[in-house]
């Protein structure tokens, strides 16, 4: 491995996906880019723009960032490449969807240049060790938060030293072994509220349309289908605070159209009326998007606080108007405290994005016709995606257990976990039955000739986007060829 010092060229990444996993360089489309409902958006990437600021507050100089789903058609161009093999450090972030490309370009970059160091980190690492750690290069994961275990591990390299073992937070390769240290413990909400603002040089700031600001992390929760608790190793929910959260929309307000406030809920927070209030009162309050839960409706003065601080479309994870299919996904919502919520947030003049999830096992055709039907009642937007093994979860765990994967996990498809892909068996469908069965539920919902008189810009914006990415997927090749692949296991 190379010296590190604080002069080392580090190059951060976060590839797109695309529709067979491949990776193209250079610009080139070798390999689609798959769609999905966010892609119209032009988000930044997740983690990567905090851990550049990190790294700069703690004195490393030379720092790029390589995000290529923000431009051209996608793929990393000719100067992403150049940065990727002048760095010494390639840190790359990455989901599920996204690691088989992620993989073939650290082999790639390996074969070129054998003493780099690779850092892996985000979801699909943490869960999938032995996937990046495949013992051809210098890697390490960092698992769960990354804040400080990033920094004692560069500090460690910049030393002299190269023991890492008793760092926490990490996992690597040790001859056939992987070593998994101590568990990191996650950052209070004060450590939270002492982070920088994350960092958007300029020649990225520009490319995106929708700036996101992380309000909070973890989740009191514990849907089946979600690894949030594994990740962070606790159902401990810290909120930032009201100062920090100023800071940082001040710190990102020439960024992007919108801001989407994201992981995992604005609204779940104490203070929740008090930030909209402050946003309202800030002039900082461009068209917003929020995540947040039905329940929270019942905030005295929330309504109009959203109104006020410009929220105008709220991502609701509803899954489900049927009760039977609640409880199989572990959600601690009833289908009648959804439908309440979801009414008063339309009767206050805001916009419903509902994430569904159809094809539990409680799921049949007439549910699914239900699921449709009240969607179109309660959202102005949706997406319906069947219920995904992810890796790290209980779900995939039982799924598993039960032989339910339609492939064995060593000739997985990686890149279909992007939410739109039937990849278990489910109970009440073939297959083929539920996959067309949802795709049937988009298009239905999404239907031609939908009046949007009664939507204002933004929302008509917002609308067309998500029904575009919607639709490119249902139209891609992804779609076709795995629509083949589920008739022949159906
Ligand atoms: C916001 C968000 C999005 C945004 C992302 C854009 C944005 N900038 O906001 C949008 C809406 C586009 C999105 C889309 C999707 N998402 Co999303 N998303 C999230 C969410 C809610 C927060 C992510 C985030 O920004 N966190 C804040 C940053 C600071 O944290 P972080 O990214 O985890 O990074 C930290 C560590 O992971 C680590 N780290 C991360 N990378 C690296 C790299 C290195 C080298 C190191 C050292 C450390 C490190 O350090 C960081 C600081 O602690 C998470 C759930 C969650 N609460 O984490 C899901 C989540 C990441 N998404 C998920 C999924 C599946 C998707 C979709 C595929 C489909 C879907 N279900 O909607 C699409 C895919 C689109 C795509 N190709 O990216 C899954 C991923 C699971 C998996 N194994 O794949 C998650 C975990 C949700 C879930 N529980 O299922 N998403
Ligand atoms: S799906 Fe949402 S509510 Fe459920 S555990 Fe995950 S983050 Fe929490």
């Amino acid at each position: 491995m190379k010296r590190i010092t604080k002069d080392s060229n580090i190059a951060l990444v976060e590839l797109p996906p695309t529709e067979t996993g491949g990776l193209s360089l250079n610009g080139r489309q070798d390999h689609k880019i798959s769609h999905n409902v966010y892609s119209g958006f032009r988000l930044p990437a997740r983690g990567l723009h905090l851990l550049h600021a990190i790294l700069d507050r703690e004195g490393y100089k030379n720092i790029k960032l390589v995000i290529p789903h923000l431009y051209g058609k996608g793929s990393p161009n000719e100067r992403d490449v150049a940065i990727l093999r002048e760095s010494d450090i390639v840190m790359a972030s990455s989901i599920t969807a996204t690691s088989p490309q992620t993989r073939q370009l650290v082999d790639l970059l390996y074969e070129d240049d054998p003493e780099k160091l690779f850092l892996f980190g985000g979801f699909d690492p943490t869960f999938r060790p032995d996937f990046y750690l495949n013992g051809r290069h210098n890697g390490l994961i960092v698992r769960g938060e990354g804040e400080k275990t990033l920094v004692e591990t560069l500090g460690r390299f910049c030393n002299g030293a190269q023991e890492v073992g008793d760092i926490p937070g990490l996992m690597f390769r040790d001859g056939d072994e992987i070593v998994t240290t101590d568990a990191r413990k996650y950052l209070t909400a004060d450590e939270l509220n002492d982070l920088p603002y994350p960092i958007y040089p300029e020649e990225i700031a520009r490319m995106i349309r929708i700036g996101a600001i992380e309000t909070s992390r973890g989740c009191p929760n514990s849907c089946e289908f979600c690894g949030i608790m594994q990740f962070y190793g606790e159902r401990k929910y810290r909120a930032k605070s009201v100062e920090h959260i100023m800071g940082e929309l001040e710190s990102m307000k020439d960024i992007g159209k919108a801001t989407f406030y994201s992981a995992d809920n604005l609204l779940a927070m104490p203070k929740q009326v008090e930030i909209l209030r402050r946003i309202a009162e800030s002039g900082l309050q461009k068209p917003g998007i929020a995540q947040l839960t039905a329940v929270s409706s019942k905030t005295p003065g929330i309504i109009q606080a959203l109104r006020d601080a410009n929220i105008e479309v709220l991502c609701m994870g509803v899954e489900s108007f049927n009760n039977e299919s609640l409880a199989f996904l572990g959600k601690p919502y009833s289908a009648e405290q959804n439908k309440e919520g979801l009414g008063a947030y339309m009767k206050g003049g805001l916009n419903n994005h509902l994430m569904m999830m159809p094809g539990e096992d409680g799921d049949t055709p007439d549910s699914l016709r239900y699921e449709v039907e009240q969607a179109k009642k309660y959202g102005t937007t949706a997406q319906f995606f069947p219920p995904g093994p992810l890796p790290g979860t209980p779900l995939r765990e039982r799924i598993e257990s039960s032989g339910r994967l339609l492939r064995p996990t060593e000739n997985e498809r990686w890149e279909l976990y992007n939410g739109h892909f039937v990849l278990s068996r489910p109970k009440n469908f073939s297959p083929l039955g539920l996959q067309e069965a949802i795709n049937q539920m988009h298009m239905d919902f999404y239907h031609e000739g939908k009046d949007l008189s009664g939507m204002s810009k933004s929302q008509q914006l917002i609308y067309r986007n998500v029904k575009k990415g919607v639709l490119k997927v249902l139209e891609s090749n992804q779609m076709k060829n795995h629509l083949e692949f589920l008739k022949s296991v159906s």
